[in-house]
């Protein structure tokens, strides 16, 4: 902006100057309105810009023959921008890229370059990630932005230069230089983070949201009004140019795009230069793998000839250069149909709709089988049996549905519903008020919760029967081997003997690791179990906090809550699962078995208000609640926040409440702080 705010004052006898100096005042003055009324930036204060203003107005009537109706002196009011998309014909046609797939694609490539070059070793190539966006021409004339225009088919594109102008790392002016006509080809993409930010506020407002990144910087470039596109954060990654008239250029890819960010231009910083095959597909694998932590979406790498000369050596076949190709990561999106929905029952009845697709590969596999987790999301994506569907599969991330094509719905498609009853077993299918997941309310009934039941009791993190996969816990069951968990304890050689196909040896094995696997820790006992809600940490807590099986057994809810990390929901689980006569009878059956785990060293018992469980209440006047509770643990007592039949005894500050009657009501005795200090003194003594 600095040169243009200004321009130098000139002679009334040097025509030429005065026209220039109207030009520049003119520009100058239309650059300071956009930022104003569209950017909502000035970058000069009001005086600066009546300056500028009053100096083109005084120009314009020392030469009223250069006064156009374009003028901004003639604009009635403030100026209107809105982008009209009209279509413009590329000087240089905007190129595509021939793609590869494979290796042998690339080499096929590689060999035809260095065979019309008449080398004896494949070129040096410049490579640079392929971001996935919209390619845009930047016209520069007299160093400045006069049109940005999209690809469109490659000879006419749509003018969209005053949304293009809003983006903030686009220079609408050249530094120092001022060639007649340069023009900056590459591509206008959008983060990630800018992505989700979007997705985001849509959703918030009820708005349809954006399928993928690059639809949503297409659907940000082609805004009628600039003032949208500018409150997207959209990017711009320059790559290369179209026609260049007056300047030297450099003499390599390489140097080219460290001269284009010499001008302000952003150029990708993994740009790279690959001297030999081996690089090349190092570089290719590299930028894969690092493709799903970069904030930008890639489709592939691009890799150029280095040498400009041998660019134009080579030259152009039909549609795209033949110095330059596209090596395309495996697609991370592709189009299926989905053929069924079937309702998969988990360990802990969970119902999780998963949806039978078309097989299609994508992001490097062939999936055919995606998870819905639960009906809401069938009912938010408004998917039907039937449908064309985007399938998404980005590096080693869980195939998704993104969206359904409405427009390809069949007359026939069939709307999804949660089955009343369950598919496996056909106990009644529960959903609890505001709970997105259904269960089957059949429990360990329910062959599939058996089955899962199992497969997790002998799990890495549980029991780690080494091993026991999920083959082996389907054949077990299947030839009624096993039906619990603790009926693996009684298998025998002999017995696994009586499956089909089964060996001496891979039978000693199962048998030699499930008698491992009675040597054990209280956390994984625990973890084995499959309470729900109970994963590893809780555990663990509840392993280190209560030390053996016996307190645990009798903890009531309240003091299962005093445990770290365990709220009302996890206590009564774990309350009601520790009293239901069938598990433990399975419990029993296990340690009955063999199953142990080293008993705790003795701890609490030996400190003088171990076994005991207080409730503080209300303010204390000699110490906060937080320092009595600590100092009664300290002396082996637990300390709860609820009271029950089970509390030792509450202990009420003033202006004690709720808790205070619960203990009058449930007869528990109260002590008063009084009684508290006399309580710490004598246990402390
Ligand atoms: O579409 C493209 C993406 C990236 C390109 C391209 C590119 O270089 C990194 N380069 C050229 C020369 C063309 N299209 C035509």
């Amino acid at each position: 902006m600095a040169p243009l705010l200004n321009p130098p004052e000139v002679s009334r006898h040097d025509p030429a100057a005065a026209q220039a100096r109207l030009n520049a005042l003119r520009a100058a003055i239309e650059q300071h309105n956009f930022r104003y009324y569209v950017l909502d930036a000035p970058s000069v204060s009001d005086a600066e810009f009546d300056q500028l203003f009053c100096a083109l107005q005084a120009l314009e009537a020392a030469h009223p023959e250069w006064i156009t109706p374009e003028s901004p002196t003639q604009r009635v009011g403030s100026p209107t921008y809105t982008t009209t998309f009209a279509p413009v014909t590329h000087a240089q046609p905007m190129l595509s890229l021939d793609n590869a797939f494979t290796e042998a694609e690339w080499d096929a490539f590689a060999t035809r370059a260095q065979e019309r070059l008449g080398r004896n070793t494949p070129p040096v190539f410049a490579a640079e990630p392929k971001f996935d966006g919209l390619a845009i021409n930047l016209i520069y004339r007299d160093g400045a932005l006069v049109q940005a225009a999209t690809r469109g088919d490659g000879q006419t594109g749509e003018d969209v230069t005053l949304n293009v102008r809003t983006l903030a790392n686009i220079p609408q002016f050249l530094p120092d230089i001022r060639p007649s006509l340069l023009e900056v080809r590459g591509e206008v993409v959008l983060s990630h983070t800018a992505f989700a930010a979007l997705n985001a506020a849509a959703e918030a407002v009820g708005d349809k949201k954006f399928v993928n990144p690059r639809n949503a910087a297409a659907g940000s470039l082609r805004q009628k009004d600039p003032r949208i596109t500018a409150q997207r954060q959209l990017q711009f990654f320059a790559y290369g140019l179209g026609t260049a008239e007056g300047l030297p250029l450099p003499e390599s890819q390489l140097a080219l795009l460290d001269w284009l960010a010499s001008l302000g231009f952003t150029v990708s910083e993994y740009r790279q230069l690959c001297d030999s095959r081996a690089a090349v597909l190092a570089y290719y694998q590299a930028m894969q793998a690092r493709r799903t932590t970069l904030e930008y979406d890639i489709d592939g790498v691009v890799f150029k000839v280095n040498s400009r000369a041998e660019q134009e050596a080579l030259g152009f076949i039909a549609r795209a250069p033949r110095w330059a190709i596209a090596y395309k990561f495996p697609a991370e999106e592709a189009v299926s149909q989905v053929q069924s929905v079937d309702f998969q029952v988990g360990r802990t009845g969970a119902l999780t709709p998963v949806a039978r697709i078309a097989p299609v590969f994508v992001g490097g596999v062939t999936v055919a089988n995606i998870t819905l987790h639960n009906i809401d999301e069938i009912t938010r994506k408004d998917i039907h049996v039937g449908d064309f569907v985007t399938v998404r599969r980005a590096g080693d991330v869980i195939p998704e549905i993104i969206a359904v094509l409405p427009e390809r719905r069949p007359a026939d498609a069939a709307a999804i519903a949660l089955p009343r009853v369950c598919p496996v077993c056909g106990s009644e299918v529960l959903r609890v008020d505001g709970e997105a997941i259904a269960r089957c309310s059949g429990g360990l009934f329910c062959p599939a919760q058996r089955r899962e039941a199992i497969k997790h009791f002998a799990s890495r993190k549980a029991l780690n029967i080494d091993g026991l996969g999920d083959k082996w816990v389907e054949l077990l069951l299947e030839h009624g081997l096993i039906a619990h968990v603790d009926d693996l304890f009684s298998l025998t050689v002999a017995r696994l003997l009586t499956l089909p196909r089964m060996g001496e040896k891979s039978a000693q094995n199962l048998i030699d690791a499930i008698e491992a696997a009675k040597n054990t820790t209280l956390p994984r006992f625990l973890y084995a179990l499959g309470i729900r809600e109970v994963g590893e940490v809780t555990a663990r807590a509840l392993a280190v906090h209560f030390g053996a099986l016996e307190p645990l057994f009798a903890a009531s809810v309240e003091e299962l809550q005093t445990v770290p990390d365990v709220g009302p929901v996890v206590a009564q689980h774990v309350y009601t699962f520790l009293r239901q006569p069938h598990n433990i009878e399975v419990m029993n059956n296990l340690i009955a078995a063999g199953v142990h785990w080293p008993k705790p060293a003795p701890r609490a018992a030996a400190l003088p208000l171990s076994g005991n469980t207080y409730v503080l209440t209300g303010t204390l006047s000699t110490l906060t609640r937080e320092e009595a509770a600590a100092r009664l643990q300290a002396l082996g007592a637990k300390t709860s926040s609820s009271v029950s039949a089970k509390t030792t005894a509450v202990i009420a500050g003033e202006a004690a409440g709720s808790k205070l009657t619960k203990a009058q009501a449930l007869g528990v005795p109260v002590l008063d702080e009084a009684a508290l200090q006399h309580l710490l003194a004598i246990a402390s003594a």
